[in-house]
């Protein structure tokens, strides 16, 4: 399989080159594209240098398209790779249109099936509250979810990450601390504002965890609100997540059906100081999830804990399972 990385030089574009590497997946080209600015840029994969190459107009030379360069250039070229290539956009770009399949492969594998070469990889948030609630929604059956999120700043690229490093020591140095990524300054600080403000009050951000987790799970039905906030960290989400379910459920079956899911690293010992936490999901494929406890207001009802590497699950690491899914010969 001939890959093609469009954004490589990017914050997901770096580590889907390392996740490339780390699932030793087998390809036999590999073209990558940014802007003009980094043409000629080296990067090592597999102990080879590879050279960046400006971002042509037209088709890519390649099998399959790993997009992650931002929504309105996956807008414009999707459509055009789509003629030759199989893309899968990281953007949000395609990701509500019917045909356009959005997959999470431990939740929904089968929707690759029948794409017409576009396939669309979720918002990093929902990726990973997924990782957690859909295996507890298999059995116990979610009606209503509560989310607030704790965002790190790689979720705005590499520039965020830049931005929060900077702003820090500028703050601790006592220089303007400057903002041009977030609405505010980051450091030492918390921002209930990813993305743009709908006429419902909630952000983009909020609204793309509740339609993305009633597509990908295949149930219209669930409701899901969610509070998106921004915090200093460099990376991983984590997630206070609550849920009412149909079904009877306890704290011990739920951590039953954690302990089996793909994906998931149960992380639950407060006693010993053991809970999700972003520094050691940070680089993890597995998402952590801990903290788990029956509701004090659902009577079947569960909160729980989840913080997972979204520049891995909640991006590179399922774009390339998607891949990988597209290695068997059914779904490719
Ligand atoms: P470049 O580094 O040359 O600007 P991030 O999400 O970390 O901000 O990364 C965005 C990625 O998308 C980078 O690799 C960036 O390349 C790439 N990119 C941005 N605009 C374009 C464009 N017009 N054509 C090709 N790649 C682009
Ligand atoms: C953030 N979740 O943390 C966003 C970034 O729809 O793919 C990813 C946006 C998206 O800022």
């Amino acid at each position: 399989m001939k890959i093609g990385i469009v954004g490589a030089t990017g914050a997901v574009g770096q580590e889907l080159l390392r996740v490339l590497e780390r699932r030793n997946f087998p390809l036999t080209e590999l073209r990558l594209y940014a802007s003009a600015r980094s043409a000629g840029r080296r990067v090592t994969f597999r102990g080879k240098e590879h050279v960046v190459e400006a971002l042509p107009e037209g088709p890519l030379p390649v099998d399959v398209v790993l997009a992650s360069a931002g929504g309105s250039l996956s807008k414009q070229y999707a459509p055009v790779w789509a003629k030759q290539s199989i893309v899968i956009d990281n953007s949000s770009a395609w990701r509500y249109e019917d045909w356009v399949p959005l997959v999470v492969p431990e939740v929904n594998a089968h929707a690759v099936r029948g794409h017409k070469n576009l396939i669309a990889n979720p918002n990093c948030t929902t990726a990973i509250l997924l990782m957690g609630l859909y295996p507890l929604h298999k059995a116990f059956k979610a009606k209503r979810v509560i989310v607030s999120t704790y965002q790190s700043s790689s979720g705005a690229g590499a520039s965020g990450m830049e931005e929060l490093l900077e702003g820090t020591r500028a703050w601790l140095e006592e220089r303007p601390v400057v903002n041009r990524t977030f609405a505010h300054p980051l450091p030492f600080n918390v921002i209930p504002h990813i993305d743009s403000f709908q006429d419902n009050g909630y952000t983009k951000e909020e609204m793309k965890v509740l339609w993305e987790t009633q597509k990908i799970m295949g149930d219209y039905g669930v409701k899901v609100s969610c509070t998106a906030v921004r915090v200093p960290t460099l990376r991983v989400h984590s997630e206070a997540v609550t849920v009412e379910f149909e079904r009877p459920v306890t704290p011990e079956a739920a951590r039953e059906v954690l302990a089996q899911a793909p994906g998931v690293e149960l992380v639950d010992d407060p006693a010993n100081r053991r809970y999700p936490l972003p520094l050691s999901a940070t680089g993890k494929f597995d998402v952590e999830v801990g903290r788990l406890r029956k509701s004090l207001v659902f009577d079947n009802g569960l909160d729980f804990f989840v913080a997972g590497d979204q520049l891995l699950k909640g991006a590179a690491l399922n774009a390339v399972q998607i891949a990988e899914l597209l290695l068997e010969p059914v779904a490719g």
